[in-house]
């Protein structure tokens, strides 16, 4: 078979992988999913022509967005992700000592669907008796929400119905859902293709939450490989406690060296 996935991630740019074979392609009620399976990244799970993850790199993504800020918290118990239906970031925190609640809030009952149909790997953590699943809007239900300890935000770009995940009402509403000592991650695209999106992230949580910091890791199937991630804090940051943890991207190392940033984007969110 020589047919080819290309996803337009800029007017400018798309990125082309070969696929084996189409699983599942489906309009839900909120977008068009698919599921592709190729030779190159394994599965993908494609939301709206966009990829979300891949069997063989999501464990990049997965770990930063969870990890660094659960170590950065002095005893994390409640945890909640906004987004992130396929359960990925849901696996990592139960991976993390002291954790009693992980809620995850998905508007779209299908992606979890597909993810554990398509996904048992990343999808695992679902079925822990600590993940709680709300399948709604998570802009309503982060107003509601009290005394969480980290709130991820594993969200999709900034069209249609994620739009709103990227407001800085809602970063608002994300403190006050928080508890004292809360933190919040929220995936912030790419450095080199996006830098205005970056800026408006790092703007709007830092309206809300005195400590803004921001960090990268390298996710080859996201536009331009280089992914950024921003974390608001409550208090300020504290040494990353040290907990002994199964991963293959993150590090304690990483864990201390992912604030360095390279200068060309320290230069983008002065
Ligand atoms: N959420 C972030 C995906 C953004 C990718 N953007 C793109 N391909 N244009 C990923 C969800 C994983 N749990």
């Amino acid at each position: 078979m020589n047919t080819w996935f290309s996803e337009l991630q800029t007017r400018n740019v798309s990125l082309g992988i070969r696929i084996e074979d189409v699983l599942w392609h489906e309009k839900t009620q909120y977008q068009e999913l698919a599921v592709l399976q190729t030779e190159a990244y394994g599965r993908m799970l494609v939301l709206d022509g966009a990829i979300q993850t891949t069997t063989q790199d999501e464990f990049v993504y997965h770990e930063m967005i969870t990890h660094v800020p659960l170590l950065l918290h002095p005893n994390p118990r409640r945890v909640a992700v906004i987004g992130g239906g396929d359960g990925g970031a849901i696996r990592e925190i139960l991976k993390q000592p002291g954790i009693e609640e992980a809620h995850l809030i998905e508007i779209d009952e299908k992606v979890m669907e597909a993810s554990k149909r398509f996904f048992p790997e990343i999808a695992q953590g679902l079925e822990d008796d600590r993940a709680h699943v709300h399948f709604t809007d998570g802009i309503a239900w982060v107003k509601q929400a009290r005394d969480f300890d980290v709130i991820i935000v594993d969200s999709t770009d900034p069209v249609g119905p994620a739009e709103g995940l990227f407001a800085p009402e809602f970063y608002q509403n994300i403190y006050d859902a928080l508890s004292r000592d809360g933190i919040m991650v929220a995936q912030s695209e790419s450095p080199f293709l996006e830098p205005d999106i970056i800026q408006r992230v790092v703007a709007g949580v830092s309206r809300s939450f005195p400590v803004t910091r921001l960090y990268l890791a390298s996710v080859p199937t996201y536009p331009s490989g280089l992914w950024s991630f921003t974390l608001g804090s409550k208090q300020p940051l504290r040494p990353a406690r040290r907990v002994p943890l199964e991963t293959r991207y993150w590090t304690p190392n990483i864990q201390d060296s992912c604030f360095h940033l390279p200068r060309f984007v320290e230069d983008l969110i002065r």
